[in-house]
């Protein structure tokens, strides 16, 4: 089982068949299950591009049979209509049908999750691996994750799993709005009745970042994360790559600020993974707002297919090659 980026939470990530995320951000493992398949059922999943980005290629040489209210973007060679509200017994309608030829499920023995080739930054500083991580491991079970835009959404999707016991994981593709994500976790949170956690970037931040005032103002039990990496650093990767310069923003201090500002909230900065991990478990039981604010450098490299080094991908294999790495035709251009 694999899921689209925006459909993280249709399926439990601890499951032993969990192969992880299709596409841009995607795990090598889910495009190995897609190489290993003979078929592929695609569920709701419209397979846009953001999903099929790196995979298109494997995919267009299997038989895809999709399932769902309106066809994928992908040519499906069988594609039963079905609205959202009735997927369940059209899946069961499909696997009838292929029970009856005798089609065999690769059985699966554990969680085969792996992740994509991105290099280090040098020692003593925080990667988009080591924070995205120690959020994974730290948040509560049934709580919601709200993942928002750039490297720091991109390393939220490929490093956190949806928590455990129907939590919810939410992400914003499809508006691809910077800062949806302080709103979000505020109505999730609203919803739910259990703790959300933000993750934005600081560019995300000085969009909308100032709507905490509101869980502050209602005492919510939100934990807002934001990734301090001085500037849009999705944007600074792509000038890097093909400007050959970057345009970032002058080092700010967040937690600082946003401390002196709210006397109600808990505002932090975190400098290691061993006091990220403290802090949100520390803060999860207490009903209260936090923030915490994580420096990455800027030039950190992201779980993100188009921003890697297209050499770094050649030397894994399990990785798939992007056309837009192949960036010499930009290069020389003035
Ligand atoms: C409202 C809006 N404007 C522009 C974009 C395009 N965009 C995608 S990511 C990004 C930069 C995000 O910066 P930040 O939130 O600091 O995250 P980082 O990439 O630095 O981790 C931009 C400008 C967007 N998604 N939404
Ligand atoms: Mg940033």
């Amino acid at each position: 089982m694999a899921v689209e980026p925006d459909a993280m939470d249709a399926y439990d990530n601890h499951a032993p068949n969990f192969v992880g995320v299709l596409g841009a951000m995607g795990h090598p493992s889910a495009r190995e299950a897609i190489a290993r398949a003979d078929l592929c059922l695609a569920v709701g999943a419209r397979l846009g591009q953001m999903a099929t980005t790196g995979i298109a290629d494997l995919l267009a040489a299997r038989t895809l049979l999709h399932v769902g209210s309106r066809p994928p973007w992908l040519t499906a060679q069988h594609h039963v209509p079905a609205p959202s509200s009735a997927l369940t017994p059209a899946i069961h309608q499909v696997t009838a049908c292929l029970s009856r030829r005798r089609m065999r499920v690769a059985a699966t023995d554990g969680p085969h999750l792996s992740h994509l080739p991105v290099p280090r930054p040098s020692r003593g500083q925080l990667s988009y691996r080591d924070f995205a991580e120690a959020i994974s491991a730290s948040v509560g079970a049934g709580t919601t994750v709200v993942a928002d835009a750039g490297n720091t959404g991109s390393a939220a999707v490929h490093y956190i799993r949806t928590p455990a016991e129907n939590g919810r994981f939410i992400l914003a593709l499809g508006m691809g709005g910077m800062g949806f994500s302080f709103g979000a976790g505020i109505g999730a949170m609203l919803a739910t009745g259990k703790r959300s956690y933000v993750i934005a970037g600081d560019g995300s931040f000085l969009m909308h970042g100032l709507e905490i005032h509101t869980a502050i103002e209602y005492r919510m039990p939100i934990t807002f994360i934001i990734v301090n990496n001085d500037g849009n650093a999705a944007c600074s990767g792509r000038e890097r790559l093909i400007l050959h310069q970057a345009n970032i923003f002058r080092h700010s201090t967040l937690a600082g600020g946003i401390g002196a500002m709210f006397s109600a909230i808990d505002a932090r900065r975190a400098s290691s993974v061993s006091t990220l991990r403290s802090m949100i478990e520390e803060t999860d039981g207490d009903g209260g707002t936090h923030l915490i604010e994580v420096c990455i450098p800027n030039d950190a490299h992201p779980p993100y297919l188009p921003l890697l080094p297209a050499e770094i991908i050649e030397q894994h294999p399990t990785a798939p090659a992007v056309p837009g790495n192949d960036l010499e035709g930009y290069r020389d251009r003035d």
